[in-house]
C-alpha cells in the first residue's frame, strides 16, 4: 500500500553513495503517500553480502541511519553493476517496528531480501508450511513468509532462476502484493511483480530505445538466446533501471516507463528486462507498451487530481475491496475477521456492544448501528468519546467496547478507551493505523486497509469502517438460521459495491454544477432518515469542515419538531429519499419541505421517476440493499463538498483550524 523504489545499473558506474543518495531520494518522492517505516538494502562493500539499513519514521531519520552505519566504510568506489532495494512501508501486519520494516529476509545471511507493498492473505499457511521445515520467523510481517518461501524453493530446486523462483513464489500467494527482491545469489539482478498493487519499471537509456514495447514471455521457460523477446537498448548494454510504486519516483530520471500488469513478473539479468507471465490467456496482449510520461512530479504524486481528498475520494472502488479482501469468500458466502475471530464467542455472550469514536469515524457507528442490532440481536449504543468521558458513563465487565478511530490516535477516543479498559470490558480497534495507540491498547481489532488517507477531511476511511462494521455484524450472525436470507443478500451487495461506487463517481460533474447553484450560499440542510442519517451527519460535517460554511445534517422524522422552520424558498436544502423501508416517511417530509417552496436537491435511486418529480435537481445512485445504502449516498456528499470547497477557494487537503490526526482533548 505504500511505497517500493528498486534501482538497478548496468555497466553504469555508481558509486554505492550515489546509489544510496538514489534510493532516499526515491523514498522521498514517495512520501506523499503516507507511511510509518523505512528501509534499504545494497551490496556490502566488498560484494559478498546484503547490507541493510531499516528505521521507524520519517525517510529522514532513515537518511541519517544511513550516514551513521556507512561512516568510515569505503563506499565512493564506483560499481559498475548493482541493485539497490528500498521501502516505505504502512503496517498492515505487526506495528512500526524495525524488526517489521522492510526489506524482510529469507534467513539471517540475507540470502534474498524483499520489499513489498499489499497484504499476502494466506500467509498464515505459508508460514506454517516453512515453520515445519524449519524456518524461524523475525518479525510479525505477512512479508517474511515470502522471502523465506523464496529460499526454500531455491534450496529445493536448485536449477531454477531467480525469475522462476519468484515466479514459483507469488504462485502460492494470495492477497494483493507487489514485491522487488533482491539475492546475493543473483547479484545485478532484480525480479519484481504485482498482483492489484501498483508497479512500475521507469527504463533510462543513453541512446534511443530499440523498441517501444517488451514482449511478453508465456510458459515455464525463457529463451534467453531469443533477443526479439527481450528488451535492449540500442547499440551498447549501459542501462538503469527503476522499479517504483508510481512515477512520481521515476520521474527525474526517466520518463519512460512500463506498467506492469497484475502476475507479471519483471526480471532484470545481464542488463535485459523481460516481462513474463506463466498463462496466456485469449485476450492477453504479446507485448507491455513502454509509455513515455509527459507529466510534473507534482501531478503523479496526485495522479490526475488536483487533491489528495479528491484522489482518495475516487480510490474508494479500490479501498473498500481492499477492507474485505481474504476476509469476506463470496464463493462460500462465509467471513472471517483473523483479528477478532477468538474473541467471537466472548462478544456473543456480552451484555450490550458499544460504538465509540469522534467526527467521521462516529458517524460510521451511527451508519452501522441498525444493521448491527439486527444481526447482533444485542442492544448497541453509539457514543461521542468527548460526550462519554463528560458523563463517566457505566461501563461493566460484560460489555464489548468497540474503538473507531482511522489514526488510532485520536485522545478523546483513546482516554475513553482506557475508561473503559480500566473497568473491565473487552476492547475492540477498528483502525486504519497498525500500531497506533488504539490498536495496541485493544485486545483485539479489525484494520480496515484503506491505505494512507491524506487529506484532512475523511472520505475513504469513512467507506472503509463502514464495511469493517457490516463484516463484524456479518460474522456475529453466522450461525444464525433465520438470518441467512438477510446476510445473503448482504454479501451478495457487497460483491458488486465496487461496481456501483463506480457508478456513483460518474455524478461527478453532475454534482460539480449543483455546486454552482450552492457554493455562494450561507447554509446548507441535510435531510434523511433511517439508514441514510449517518450521510446527512457526515455530508453535513464535510461541508462544514471544507467550505466553511453552515450545515446541518437533520433526522427527517425530526423536521416538524423544530428544523421546518428554517424552511423557505432561498434556503438550500438536499434530501436523502431512497426506496427503503422507510421511503414513505420520507416522501412525507419531502412534501413538507415542498409545501414550504423549499426547491430540494434529491438524492433518488435510479429511476425512481416518481420521486424525482418532486425536483428538477437530482442525483440517482444504483440500487442496493438498504443496510448498504449509505456507502452510496455518501459519496456524492464527499464530491459536493469538495466542489463547494474549490469554487469557495478553500484549502481542501487542509482546511483551517484542522489537523489529521486529534492528539489532544
Ligand atoms: C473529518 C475527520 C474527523 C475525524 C475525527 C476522528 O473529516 O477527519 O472528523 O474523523 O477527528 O479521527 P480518527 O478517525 O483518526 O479518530
Ligand atoms: N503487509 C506488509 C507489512 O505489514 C506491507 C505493508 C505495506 O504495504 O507497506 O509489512
Amino acid at each position: 500500500m505504500c511505497g517500493i523504489f528498486a534501482y538497478l545499473n548496468y555497466l553504469t558506474p555508481k558509486s554505492r553513495q550515489e546509489v544510496l543518495d538514489l534510493l532516499v531520494t526515491g523514498l522521498k518522492r514517495l512520501e506523499y503517500r503516507g507511511y510509518d517505516s523505512t528501509g534499504v538494502a545494497i551490496d556490502s562493500p566488498d560484494n559478498k553480502n546484503i547490507v541493510m539499513v531499516k528505521r521507524t519514521g520519517k525517510v529522514k531519520v532513515l537518511e541519517d541511519a544511513i550516514q551513521e552505519h556507512f561512516s568510515g566504510v569505503e563506499y565512493s568506489e564506483p560499481v559498475l553493476t548493482h541493485i539497490g532495494i528500498a521501502h516505505t512501508r504502512w503496517a498492515t501486519h505487526g506495528v512500526p517496528c524495525e524488526r517489521n520494516s522492510h526489506p524482510q529476509r529469507s534467513d539471517e545471511t540475507n540470502g534474498f531480501v524483499v520489499v513489498h507493498n499489499g497484504i499476502i492473505t494466506n500467509y498464515n499457511d505459508v508460514k506454517t508450511f516453512l515453520s515445519k521445515r524449519g524456518y524461524e520467523f523475525e518479525s510479525d510481517t505477512d512479508t517474511e513468509v515470502f522471502a523465506k518461501l523464496v529460499h526454500h524453493l531455491w534450496k529445493t530446486h536448485p536449477t531454477y532462476s531467480f525469475r522462476e523462483l519468484v515466479e514459483q513464489a507469488i504462485q502460492q500467494l494470495e492477497g494483493a502484493f507487489a514485491v522487488a527482491v533482491k539475492s546475493k545469489y543473483f547479484p545485478g539482478e532484480c525480479v519484481a511483480s504485482r498482483r492489484s498493487s501498483p508497479l512500475l519499471v521507469g527504463i533510462k537509456t543513453k541512446t534511443r530505445l530499440a523498441t517501444d514495447h517488451i514482449p511478453i514471455l508465456y510458459g515455464k521457460v525463457i529463451p534467453r538466446s531469443d533477443s526479439t523477446s527481450e528488451f535492449m537498448p540500442m547499440e551498447e548494454k549501459e542501462v538503469e533501471y527503476f522499479f517504483a510504486s508510481d512515477a512520481s519516483a521515476v520521474i527525474e530520471h526517466t520518463n519512460r516507463v512500463i506498467y506492469l500488469e497484475d502476475d507479471d513478473v519483471a526480471a532484470v539479468r545481464d542488463g535485459t528486462l523481460s516481462i513474463h507471465r506463466l498463462k496466456k490467456s485469449l485476450d492477453d496482449p504479446h507485448a507491455r507498451e513502454i509509455t513515455t510520461l509527459k507529466m510534473e512530479i507534482q501531478q503523479i504524486m496526485k495522479g490526475n487530481y488536483d487533491y489528495f481528498m479528491q484522489k482518495e475520494i475516487f480510490e474508494q472502488p479500490e479501498s473498500v475491496v481492499n477492507t474485505m479482501r481474504g476476509r469476506v469468500r463470496f464463493d462460500g458466502n462465509s467471513i472471517v475477521l483473523g483479528g477478532i475471530k477468538d474473541y467471537i464467542p466472548e462478544i456473543k455472550r456480552c451484555r450490550r456492544l458499544m460504538l465509540i469514536g469522534c467526527g467521521t469515524s462516529y458517524h460510521s457507528a451511527v451508519a452501522t448501528r441498525q444493521l448491527l442490532e439486527e444481526l447482533t440481536e444485542l442492544p448497541v449504543i453509539v457514543e461521542l468519546a468527548s460526550d462519554f468521558l463528560d458523563r463517566n458513563t457505566p461501563i461493566f465487565r460484560d460489555d464489548v467496547c468497540f474503538f473507531i478511530s482511522q489514526s488510532g490516535e485520536t485522545a478523546d477516543t483513546l482516554m475513553a478507551l482506557r475508561y473503559c479498559k480500566q473497568r473491565g470490558a473487552l476492547i475492540v480497534g477498528i483502525t486504519n493505523t497498525v500500531g497506533s495507540s488504539i490498536c495496541r491498547e485493544s485486545h483485539c481489532g479489525v484494520h480496515i486497509n484503506a491505505g494512507p488517507e491524506i487529506g484532512v477531511a475523511s472520505t475513504k476511511a469513512y467507506t472503509s469502517q463502514f464495511i469493517s462494521l457490516v463484516m463484524f455484524a456479518l460474522v456475529m450472525s453466522e450461525d444464525r438460521l433465520s438470518l441467512q436470507q438477510r446476510r445473503l443478500e448482504i454479501m451478495q451487495a457487497l460483491s458488486k459495491l465496487a461496481d456501483q461506487i463506480r457508478a456513483v463517481l460518474k455524478l461527478d460533474s453532475k454534482v460539480k454544477e449543483l455546486a454552482r447553484d450552492l457554493y455562494q450560499h450561507k447554509s446548507l440542510l441535510i435531510m434523511g432518515r433511517g439508514y441514510n442519517f449517518a450521510t446527512c451527519l457526515e455530508g453535513a460535517l464535510k461541508v462544514k469542515e471544507l467550505t466553511y460554511m453552515h450545515s446541518e445534517g437533520i433526522m427527517a422524522g425530526e423536521l416538524k419538531h423544530g428544523p421546518l422552520a428554517l424552511v423557505d424558498d432561498s434556503m438550500p436544502v438536499l434530501m436523502i429519499v431512497l426506496r427503503d423501508p422507510v421511503y414513505v416517511k420520507c416522501m412525507n417530509a419531502l412534501q413538507q419541505v415542498t409545501s414550504r417552496k423549499g426547491c430540494p436537491i434529491i438524492i433518488c435511486e435510479e429511476g425512481d421517476e416518481e420521486t424525482k418529480a418532486f425536483s428538477s435537481r437530482h442525483l440517482e445512485i444504483p440500487r442496493t440493499v438498504d443496510c448498504l445504502q449509505g456507502i452510496l449516498t455518501v459519496i456524492p456528499m464527499q464530491l459536493l463538498s469538495y466542489h463547494i470547497a474549490v469554487l469557495r477557494g478553500c484549502d481542501v487537503d487542509c482546511p483551517r483550524n484542522l489537523a489529521k490526526s486529534v492528539t489532544v482533548e
